[in-house]
């Protein structure tokens, strides 16, 4: 290829934080864990070459427009968001409809750390260590009902903390949605820490969605509502320009957008001499995932 491609990340990527994370210490926590079964298996076998960001990278260089359309926004604003107490809404085609704290929502389960690539749909990306839970397990606990096709969700809309929101940069609030069986995945996260300390305010706190194969958009931050329901819920980004952004938004570096390329993206941290890798199929997670898009065409469902 013509400029210096990196497959792998190597030495020269790690950071202190990262350190903490070496394979050793990541096979110990599973094994603690108690993590098994062929999908989680193959999953964590692809992570083991992935090398994090440092903290500061993950928690400097932000989307979050209900604090600022800026990169830098969110970490100088967010810090204003009440995250405790936070309720959630549970409803539509559920057996268990109501309205839980995040306690309650994730009483009985383990949370998990997951080390994934993140990939913006504006050709950036980073790995990322969030600690969370499968979204299905939270799904499986409020009784997912037989015709229950897609899920909706819904982030926080007040406008006295979150600057962005008095502002018509997009409508608010912002709304994203998975089809069930996205949803049911097991890479599929509902992740409420980074680097084993509590979600920060500008990642999205106290939880968000994490879906590592689709653009980074799909990944809803600060969660107050979580619908079950029978069809494709609205999204915001696709409600805004649905030629740009669709619903399904799965990484694809044979499909471009519009105005710019997406076999590639630039990788956020190690100073001023930015690289660029190649964008993986599915954001490298292929193998876990083609088989929900099996028959689709995946550049009319972009
Ligand atoms: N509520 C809400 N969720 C959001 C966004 C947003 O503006 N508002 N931005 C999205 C986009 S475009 C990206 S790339 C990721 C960024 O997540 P990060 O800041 O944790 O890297 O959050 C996504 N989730
Ligand atoms: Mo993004």
């Amino acid at each position: 290829m013509a400029y210096g491609w990196k497959n792998k990340l190597t030495a020269a990527d790690v950071t202190p934080e990262a350190a903490f994370w070496n394979r050793r210490q990541i096979m110990a926590g599973m094994a603690a864990a108690g993590v098994a079964g062929s999908i989680a298996g193959s999953a964590f076998a692809a992570q083991d070459a992935l090398v994090p960001n440092s903290f500061e990278d993950i928690t400097s260089y932000n989307n979050f427009y209900e604090f600022g359309t800026g990169k830098g926004d969110p970490a100088a604003n967010a810090g204003s968001l009440t995250t405790d107490p936070w309720e959630i809404t549970v409803d539509g085609l559920v057996d268990n409809p109501g309205t839980y704290s995040v306690a309650e929502l994730l009483d009985g389960l383990d949370i998990e750390e997951r080390i994934y690539r993140f990939r913006c749909v504006e050709a950036w990306a980073m790995v990322v260590p969030w600690n969370g839970v499968e979204l299905r397990d939270i799904l499986q606990k409020a009784g997912v009902q037989s015709d229950a096709k897609y899920v909706a969700f819904e982030t926080l809309y007040r406008p006295e903390e979150m600057p962005g929101q008095r502002l018509p940069s997009i409508p608010w609030p912002y709304v994203e949605g998975l089809r069930l069986d996205e949803a049911m995945h097991p890479l599929t996260l509902m992740a409420t820490g980074i680097y084993g300390k509590p979600m920060p305010n500008q990642n999205g706190a106290p939880i968000r969605l994490v879906v590592p194969w689709k653009y980074g958009f799909k990944s809803i931050k600060s969660i107050v509502k979580i619908t079950l329901t029978d069809r494709e819920p609205p999204t915001s980004w696709n409600t805004i320009n649905a030629r740009e952004y669709g619903f399904y938004s799965n990484v694809n570096p044979d499909v471009d957008h519009p105005r710019w390329s997406q076999a590639s993206h630039r990788v956020i941290g190690g100073g001023l001499f930015q690289k660029r890798e190649p964008t993986l199929m599915f954001n490298g997670y292929e193998e876990e995932v083609a088989s929900l898009y099996a028959g689709m065409d995946l550049r009319k469902d972009f």
